[in-house]
């Protein structure tokens, strides 16, 4: 992408309203525009973010065996009536009526309307286990919206739902949610910590939320010192028991503030840590809550009609924007971990106009093309310094500066983003150089 032909709306000043990096940051750097309260437009920046994240954790449902769905946005209300939930989720929910005076509601989440899809079709036990997922725009009517699109009201959510025989099945299916969230999440450059948590309106008895930890969460976390030191990207075969894997992470003691007793905690005050967290995952396990109320059975192998036993498991993905760039900035800006960044190297030309930095950021600008990355060539006619700190600013993990006092002696600067630290190198070294990065 040639940035000349790109739309990057970036903020000089700090916009007042926004309390935390994350927020001041997006805004900043022309991804993100409020449309209304805890509603925002994603711009093209934002936008490709917002995918490269959308895939990583595509590709681990998948992986884990979930099977991809889209379902709509707009719900009838008839299925929550007979869950129960349409009385009951309250003034979060918004609420819609049809031209017909039909009601209907833009859903907060999906419980209703996959069992609803599920007992259409399925009628036997030899159909299980199956876990289906989606990737859809959300609606919570949030009392008080912040942070930008931490806490938006529109919000874009991975949500995965599970069905078995029974509670050993479900617990087969849980697993492999837990364990593909911790490598999903590490994909991204992030320790996210599973903590025991309460189920509020999902309902249930088994839970965990994922947190990050950053001094803006919104909620309290204790856990044991040794999750900072934690492995979490191995590789799994999701065929495999994982209960032990599952146990291995559980045994190291992580508690939202809601859970915690200090009382009854077993971690040495040593070796326990405070700090504040972010919540970008949730996994719940509620049994036949949905099921037995909307009639979700299945033949079981004695012949015998049983509701099937449910999980659901959720990732804030557009809130994961925020929570990277939390876990990931400095004064200068935000330092996107590789695997989500915007674009993979920022070619800057010091100079356009002049004859070799046009030619040499040209010739580069193909060359990455070909090895397969994906560049932003800063080809704008604006000083040196403004053009610099805005590639500080929107992150990108690689910056190739060229200048031509540089190509003078052959040479032009690589920088990696995150430390700063700097390389000289020929034109015909660079695309080597970044493909071995
Ligand atoms: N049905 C279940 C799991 S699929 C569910 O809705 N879980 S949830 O309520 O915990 O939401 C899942 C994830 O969505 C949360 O962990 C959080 O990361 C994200 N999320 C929830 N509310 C918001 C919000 N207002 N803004 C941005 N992200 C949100």
């Amino acid at each position: 992408m040639r940035l000349s032909q790109y739309f990057l709306p970036v903020l000089k000043e700090t916009p007042k309203e926004a309390q935390i990096a994350s927020h001041r940051l997006m805004l900043r750097a022309g991804m993100i525009q409020q449309s209304s309260a805890g509603i925002y437009s994603w711009l093209p920046l934002g936008k490709r973010v917002l995918d490269k994240i959308e895939n990583i954790v595509r590709e681990e449902q998948n992986r884990a065996g979930a099977l991809e769905i889209l379902m709509p946005t707009i719900q009838p209300a008839e299925i929550w009536q007979e869950s129960g939930r349409y009385d009951d989720y309250g003034a979060e929910m918004l609420r819609i009526k049809d031209r017909h005076d039909r009601d209907m509601l833009y859903g907060p989440t999906n419980e209703e309307q996959i069992t609803d899809i599920f007992r259409s079709h399925v009628r036997s036990y030899k159909a299980l286990p199956l876990n289906m997922y989606h990737i859809q725009w959300k609606f919570r009517d949030e009392v008080r919206p912040r942070f930008g699109i931490m806490r938006g009201r529109e919000f874009l959510m991975k949500d995965a739902y599970s069905f078995d025989l029974d509670a050993d099945g479900a617990r087969t299916a849980y697993n492999k949610m837990f364990v593909s969230y911790l490598k999903t999440f590490a994909r991204m450059g992030l320790t996210a910590i599973p903590m025991e948590a309460d189920t509020g309106p999902i309902g249930g008895d088994m839970s965990h939320e994922f947190i990050i930890l950053a001094e803006t969460g919104e909620s309290g976390v204790f856990f044991h010192k040794d999750w900072l030191q934690a492995d979490l990207l191995a590789d799994i075969d999701y065929d495999a028991d994982l209960q032990p894997f599952v146990d291995k992470f559980t045994a190291l003691y992580a508690r939202a503030d809601e859970k915690h007793n200090p009382q009854d905690c077993p971690v040495a005050d040593q070796d326990l840590m405070t700090m504040r967290g972010i919540e970008i995952g949730h996994i719940f396990y509620f049994g036949t809550k949905y099921s037995a109320a909307m009639g979700a059975t299945v033949s079981g192998p004695d012949g015998q009609n049983l509701p099937v036993h449910m999980g659901s498991y959720g990732i804030g993905v557009s809130r994961l924007v925020g929570g990277i760039i939390e876990a990931s900035h400095d004064d200068k800006g935000i330092i996107w971990p590789d695997s989500v960044a915007p674009f993979d190297v920022a070619i800057v030309n010091l100079k356009p106009g002049d004859v070799a930095c046009d030619s040499v950021c040209a010739e580069l600008y193909q060359g990455c093309i070909k090895a397969g990355m994906d560049p932003l060539l800063d080809d704008r006619d604006e000083r040196p310094g403004a053009k610099l700190a805005a590639m500080d600013l929107i992150g990108i993990p690689w910056q190739v500066v060229v200048g031509p006092r540089g190509l003078d002696n052959g040479v032009l600067e690589v920088k990696r983003r995150k430390t700063g630290d700097t390389e000289e190198l020929t034109p015909a070294g660079v695309v080597n150089r970044l493909q071995h990065r």
